[in-house]
């Protein structure tokens, strides 16, 4: 076994031993100089979203909603009807570069593509089911007849393997709404299959929005150097994604200041609720998928819960221009594989330990003994098909968050702007290291506030 070989396991096999080399001390030093570059990290996907995502697709100037890292479900008019197919199938899907997972979706995607139509319309829908089981596609949220409701077994016989059955209703109730399989949910949604259906009101309501977005929030259980996510999991979710992407994989929201913007938000994980914060300003939830929140009952958020197997709409305006965090506010939830079942060493005095394992090795270096902060970009050898604990490269230095993450990239001119481009703060408007003498001058005694002594 080669050193590298060892290392990795150790680092796995143990969790305790996370060990790095000079490497670690190397990227520690680089990390400390917070220089500002707009260079997007080398591996980072382009971003799908386009420029100007403004199709009028509704009475009224309503806007098309565009979904990062997604797509829209083509829809063909037939003699009145809006027509659409979905396939049922297995999906090889990158979460973030470096980690892949056999999943299941629709039309080769998870989650699906968005349903978008318009109150009033008729909606045909033919689901081909390519999956290794049954399936049935429900639409949920949707007030359709009974025999179009998708339940395995209590409104319809399951879809089999090869075969395509056709649904069929009518979109009574403008609203966000979503689908997913009701046999097997519990494989088939923890494996991907989700998607929203968003249903634009005739008569536009409340005020008219200049960006609207479709986000899903999902978690998955993929062991490290696992290929497929496992359906059984029932607490200790290591995949978190928006879209089914991981940050630094999650395409921005590039909005303009001022301007009116719409997120809907859904939820079909396996068992957890996501509280969805947004920095740096305030918003409403203006809807469920139950309907419209009434104005008077409309109240400022920064953080909305999502709950399983729901969707809340939120409005707002940025008033400034930045790259503001959005991410579930979860600590684990912003965290990748890495980061789970490692045994808690803060404040542990490793000292005996790295002396003792660096006559076998001598680059051996117990970590996590002051947190665990930088631990993703530390250049750590990681097993193949896996994702460091979090994080992606940033413009000042490794932002340390990853899995349900993204950025709210506000703009002056969000049209020219590059979506993988970072802010350009003004002189002056980012925090620094203080300065000793305005210290002084501000009346702040830092010998008032001894260290503690080190615990032996
Ligand atoms: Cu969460």
């Amino acid at each position: 076994m080669d050193r590298r070989s060892f290392i990795q396991r150790a680092s796995i096999a143990t969790g305790a031993a996370l060990v790095a080399g000079s490497r670690l001390a190397a990227a520690q030093d680089h990390s400390a100089h917070h220089g500002m570059h707009h260079d997007p990290p080398p591996d980072a996907p382009p971003p799908s979203l386009p420029a100007r995502p403004r199709k009028v697709v509704a009475p009224g100037g309503q806007i098309a909603v565009v979904t990062p890292n997604g797509s829209t479900l083509p829809l063909r008019l037939v003699r009145g009807v809006k027509v659409g197919h979905l396939v049922a199938g297995p999906v090889d899907h990158e979460f973030v570069p470096g980690l892949r997972a056999l999943c299941w979706g629709y039309n080769g995607a998870t989650p699906g593509p968005t349903i978008e139509a318009v109150e009033g319309d008729r909606l045909r829908f033919y689901v081909t089911n390519r999956l290794p089981e049954p399936t049935t596609v429900h639409w949920h949220g949707l007030v359709l007849p009974n025999g179009m409701d998708g339940v395995s077994g209590l409104t319809q016989k399951p879809i089999a393997r090869g075969e395509t059955f056709r649904y069929e209703f009518t979109a009574k109730y403008p609203g966000t709404f979503m689908y997913h399989p009701h046999h097997d949910e519990m494989t088939q949604i923890a494996l991907g299959m989700a998607g929203m259906f968003i249903v634009h009101p005739k008569r536009p309501r409340g005020p008219r929005v200049d960006r609207d977005f479709a986000l899903m929030t999902h978690e998955w259980r993929l062991d490290v150097g696992a290929r497929r996510p496992d359906p059984n999991e029932m607490g200790d979710f290591n995949v978190l994604t928006f879209n089914s992407k991981s940050f630094p994989a999650t395409d921005p929201l590039v909005v303009g200041r001022g301007e009116r913007v719409r997120i809907r938000l859904g939820n079909l994980s396996p068992m957890d609720h996501h509280p969805i914060h947004l920095h740096g300003l305030s918003f409403k939830v203006t809807a469920t998928d139950g309907g419209y929140v009434p104005a008077s009952a409309q109240r400022p958020e920064t953080t909305t819960l999502v709950p399983v197997g729901s969707t809340r709409v939120i409005e707002l305006v940025p008033e400034e221009a930045g790259d503001w965090a959005m991410h579930c506010h979860m600590t684990h939830h912003v965290m990748m594989q890495m980061g789970h079942g490692v045994p808690n060493l803060v404040g542990v005095d490793a000292t005996r330990l790295d002396r003792r394992m660096r006559r076998v090795m001598p680059e051996y270096m117990t970590m996590g003994t002051t947190g665990m902060g930088g631990m993703g970009e530390m250049g750590m050898p990681i097993p193949k098909n896996s994702a460091p604990m979090r994080g992606g490269a940033g413009p000042f230095s490794y932002v340390d968050m990853g899995g349900m993450f993204t950025v709210l990239k506000v703009r002056d001119d969000p049209e020219k702007a590059d979506p993988r481009g970072w802010y350009e703060h003004p002189p002056g408007t980012v925090a620094r290291p203080a300065d000793p003498a305005q210290l002084r001058d501000d009346g702040i005694d830092l010998a008032a506030h001894t260290v503690p002594p080190k615990p032996t």
